[in-house]
């Protein structure tokens, strides 16, 4: 019998420290080596900009570029710089303005900042100035801010390095997994929370304050904006209106939301029915589906295959579920499974929701098509040890795209009264991260459910 205390996982505060040091040695590599490959002798990476609002003198809320996350966890501080020559320690120029208005940042603390030689920078100028006089041979990456044009011989954005560079962060490190398995913690947080709200019979908008406080983070903390859809608004994909007030009738919660943990995301949808009957069966079936498709994900599968099987599966679903009229095999060949699937089966995750390299076949290469008639497929990849994607089936009742079949030779393909009967519930989409091995995948996201519980 296992002791607890030892076969606990230590807090993660513990070992992040060791784990970026790690970190940051693979990217200073893999950097160097794009780097080279790509004729420039450093690299400069901005943290991004301030953009202000017309006329107006507020500005949009920060969003930090996620080049410059690569290499520190800093996501709230706008002008700042990484600037890195292969073969010395990265520095960090750190803009730290005098100002009154606003609170200038700290300087930063914490596990992270021994790796880096950090100058605090009052403003672009003094940025410019501890940079070296000569910036020829020096990538930037970043937007073009005012006043960029005078740094003279810097290489803005060029396409190849990207490519390189964004390749290679489909493959996470173990840092990065660790805060991938963080984000989903406070990710499964939130969405416990909001499944008791929903319970309460919560709007939509009480239901996303009660995920935001049970992550602590504000809306513009958040990896993108939840989407919190009451009954039909579950068939808005990425529905958006969080409506304040209560409906007449709660019948089901699609909920896809995720947390962010220094700058790594989750990406996390539960589908919720308020009673038992056959919506809440068919969210039973397509859990089970969506644990299928899990059970299949291991390196060396290619993406694409798995988006086919999840539609030979759906096929299954609309037939047993009496939604069509046809056989599995005609449904699929028709095409009628796009009318109540009509999104990819995952995409790759990490810095962004939807992660940078997904469809590129190497960083020199072209890049891997979609299947034909999926055009949302967003990774087209074989899967690698240390990619992280997420694995979201779905089953809706939209009603333009079942419109659409209706008027056309598909017409009778579906059973159009027991559409008709599911209708006021939405839709269901059930998400989960899932961090691919040689034999298998970890499951982030079930993971940190169980550890909720
Ligand atoms: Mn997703």
């Amino acid at each position: 019998m296992a002791v607890p205390h030892l076969t606990e996982s230590p807090p993660v505060a513990d070992t992040l420290e060791d784990l970026f040091g790690s970190h940051l040695s693979g990217v200073c590599r893999r950097t160097a080596a794009a780097l080279e490959s790509c004729g420039y002798r450093s690299l400069l990476v901005h943290s991004g900009s301030l953009r202000p609002i017309f006329q107006d003198d507020r500005t949009h809320p920060f969003e930090v570029n996620a080049p410059f996350k690569v290499w520190t966890p800093l996501s709230d501080v706008p002008d700042c710089f990484v600037h890195f020559v292969p073969g010395h320690r990265p520095r960090l120029l750190f803009h730290q303005p005098t100002d009154y208005w606003y609170k200038p940042a700290s300087l930063p603390e914490g596990c992270w900042t021994g790796n880096f030689e950090i100058l605090p920078c009052a403003d672009l100028q003094a940025a410019r100035a501890a940079l070296p006089q000569d910036l020829s041979h020096t990538a930037y990456l970043g937007e073009d801010f005012g006043g960029l044009a005078g740094w003279a011989g810097l290489a803005l954005n060029p396409p190849r390095l990207i490519r390189h560079l964004d390749y290679h962060r489909a493959v996470k490190t173990p840092y990065e997994l660790a805060c991938l398995r963080a984000a989903n913690r406070l990710g499964a947080r939130g969405h416990r929370a909001a499944a008791r709200a929903f319970a309460a019979g919560g709007s939509e908008f009480d239901i996303e304050l009660a995920f935001l406080g049970a992550c602590g983070q504000r809306e513009q903390e958040l990896p993108y904006n939840p989407i919190v859809a009451l009954n039909e608004n579950g068939a808005v994909l990425h529905y958006q209106v969080l409506e304040k007030r209560r409906p007449a009738q709660h019948h089901s919660l699609l909920i896809d939301a995720g947390a962010e943990f220094a700058g790594y995301a989750s990406d996390i949808t539960r589908t919720y029915a308020r009673e038992s009957g056959e919506f809440a069966d068919l969210i039973g079936r397509m859990d089970r589906l969506q644990q299928t498709l899990c059970a299949a994900v291991r390196a060396g599968v290619d993406w694409r295959e798995v988006h086919l099987d999840a539609h030979r599966l759906t096929a299954e679903v609309l037939a047993e579920t009496d939604l069509i009229t046809c056989s599995p095999e005609e449904a699929l060949d028709s095409g009628i499974t796009s009318v109540f699937l009509p999104h990819g089966i995952g995409h790759l995750l990490g810095l962004e929701v939807h992660d940078v390299g997904g469809f590129m076949r190497a960083p020199d290469a072209d890049d891997i098509e979609r299947p034909e008639n999926h055009p949302y497929l967003r990774l087209t990849r074989a899967l690698e040890p240390g990619f992280v994607v997420t694995m979201e089936p779905g089953l809706y009742f939209i009603d333009p795209l079942l419109a659409a079949a209706r008027a056309d030779w598909r017409g009778p393909l579906i059973h159009w009264s027991r559409v008709e009967s599911l209708r006021p519930y939405g839709g269901i989409r059930i998400e989960d991260d899932l961090a691919v091995t040689t034999t298998g995948c970890e499951n982030l996201t079930r993971a940190a459910f169980g550890a909720e519980s």
